[in-house]
């Protein structure tokens, strides 16, 4: 048993190091997270927008491991989406090994997408359970966009309006029949442009590695030489900024980033 369980050590820490090296080739993309309660549906959800057939069934921790896709659809905004294991009352956070790799991609994500089950009677008890785990995990700052999942279950109409009132900035979906589907693509293409910021950089023209690091960081946009400098102008997500800032680069003209 001891051999064994020293062999499953090994294996659970060269996973580790091999997903730390894939969300580091990540970081310069926009990370969002589907979380939420078991069986709300995050992986149906992420089915349906990645067009993906993970594992889903109709039982408690369904997943047991976390997967990343690109979101196919196309728009301006390159969005990678990852499905994680599901939380649970009196969550042991950290005794579940399945659970190590949920913890990581959920506090690195720019932005959850909390699943909600809407058919689920004690609804708003989970609700408040998942932000009580992602509080104790560190997440509780990480921007959130609740989602109502499973709408087709719902007959009582009254109950989706009071929804809507009582959190006016969720979705309502149904990843079974698609309804909702469309708004919540155009919301997350939304979200994900607001995480960019337009700016303006100048670069002595001998410094290679500056300038190889800002196209790398950069949706460059338009670029000039002025009085021995690179003046690029372009995109980059908000939180790399200080990657730019690091390296001694000099940016100006910062506009929030608005469409
Ligand atoms: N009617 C209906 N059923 C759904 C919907 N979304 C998911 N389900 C069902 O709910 C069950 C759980 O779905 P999953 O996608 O596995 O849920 P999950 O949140 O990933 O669950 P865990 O991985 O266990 O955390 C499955 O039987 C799904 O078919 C929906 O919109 N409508
Ligand atoms: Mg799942």
């Amino acid at each position: 048993m001891r051999r064994k369980i020293a062999e499953l050590k090994r294996v659970l820490k060269k996973i580790d190091s091999e997903r730390e090296v894939q969300r580091r080739r990540r970081s310069t993309k926009i990370n969002f997270c589907l979380v939420g309660y078991t069986n709300a549906g995050k992986s149906s959800l992420f089915n349906r927008l990645c067009n993906d057939s993970v594992y889903v069934a109709d039982r408690l921790f369904a997943t047991l491991d976390s997967t990343t896709r690109r979101l196919p659809f196309h728009g301006r905004a390159e969005i990678m989406l990852t499905d994680t294991v599901g939380f649970i009352r009196k969550l042991p956070v950290n005794l579940v090994a399945s659970f190590r790799s949920t913890l990581k991609e959920v506090n690195s994500a720019d932005m959850l997408l909390h699943v909600a089950d809407a058919s689920a009677d004690d609804m708003e008890d989970r609700i408040v359970c998942v932000n009580r785990v992602l509080n104790d995990i560190g997440a509780g700052e990480v921007p959130t966009l609740l989602l109502f999942n499973k709408i087709d279950l719902v007959k009582d109409r009254g109950y989706l309006r009071n929804l809507s009132v009582n959190y006016p900035a969720g979705l309502q979906v149904s990843a079974k029949t698609g309804e909702g589907m469309e708004q919540l693509i155009n919301r997350l293409q939304k979200l994900a442009l607001n995480l960019y910021i337009e700016l303006e950089i100048r670069i002595p023209q001998t410094e290679s590695r500056a300038i190889k690091l800002a196209s790398k960081l950069m949706q460059i946009s338009s670029g000039r030489l002025d009085d021995g400098c690179l003046v690029f102008t372009g995109k980059i997500l908000k939180h790399e900024v200080p990657l730019l800032e690091n390296a001694g680069i000099r940016i100006g003209g910062i506009n929030g980033y608005t469409e």
